[in-house]
């Protein structure tokens, strides 16, 4: 897939806020600071598209990006930060599993994972949560730059023995390019 256009579409804080057009859909989800903003801005190619920030766990809406005019790259409110609010968490969670239940554009959801420590709780019931569902599911391990090789390999091994029923996994920096490529065109796949 070669992005050729990328430009935000919509912030949504409500599930009757979804966009109504039919485009097909790619979801990517993580705890909070595992990279996402990062890694949507890498794909798009464009630095400040998707924010970045250093405190984490403020964005709560549910972003879409308009891609190529034809799909939506789509940046869920990250999980599991500390520090906010019960209300405000049970509001998050509500809107992610309304979300991620029902919506029927929906074609993927990248859960990504830090790959530095990989296979925590909460990755582990979203995928849970993502399995029962039904839905399609890529696992990326963000912040390889941060590892060597054969602590690469590790955190291979052994989120490919936690995790079941995943399309597919892959390596990821931000930092350095690696996995834009492959990722990208597994991407392609869904979009049908
Ligand atoms: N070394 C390195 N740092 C990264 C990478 N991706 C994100 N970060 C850093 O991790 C922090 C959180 O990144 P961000 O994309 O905002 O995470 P988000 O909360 O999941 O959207 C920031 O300080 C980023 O610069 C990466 O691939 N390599
Ligand atoms: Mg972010």
């Amino acid at each position: 897939m070669k992005i050729e256009s990328a430009a935000f579409y919509k912030s949504v804080t409500h599930l009757a806020d979804l966009p109504k057009n039919n485009f097909p859909e790619i979801a990517f989800a993580g705890r909070s600071n595992v990279g996402k903003s990062s890694l949507l801005n890498t794909l798009m190619g464009h630095k400040g598209l998707a924010r970045t920030s250093a405190t984490p766990g403020k964005t709560r809406e549910i972003n879409f990006f308009i891609i190529n005019s034809k799909f939506y790259f789509v940046d869920l409110p990250g999980y599991g930060y500390a520090k906010v609010s019960k209300s405000l968490k049970e509001e998050w969670a509500k809107l992610l599993e309304g979300y991620l239940k029902n919506r029927e554009s929906l074609k993927l959801v990248v859960m990504l994972v830090d790959s530095r420590h990989p296979t925590t709780e909460l990755d582990i019931e979203m995928q849970a949560f993502l399995s029962f569902y039904g839905r399609h599911l890529a696992i990326v391990r963000t912040k390889t730059d941060k590892l060597n090789q054969s602590m690469q390999s590790k955190a291979k091994r052994e989120t490919e023995r936690i995790y079941s029923d995943y399309d597919f996994m892959i390596d990821f920096s931000a930092k350095n390019g690696k996995g834009k490529k492959e990722l990208l065109k597994q991407l392609d796949g869904f979009l049908k």
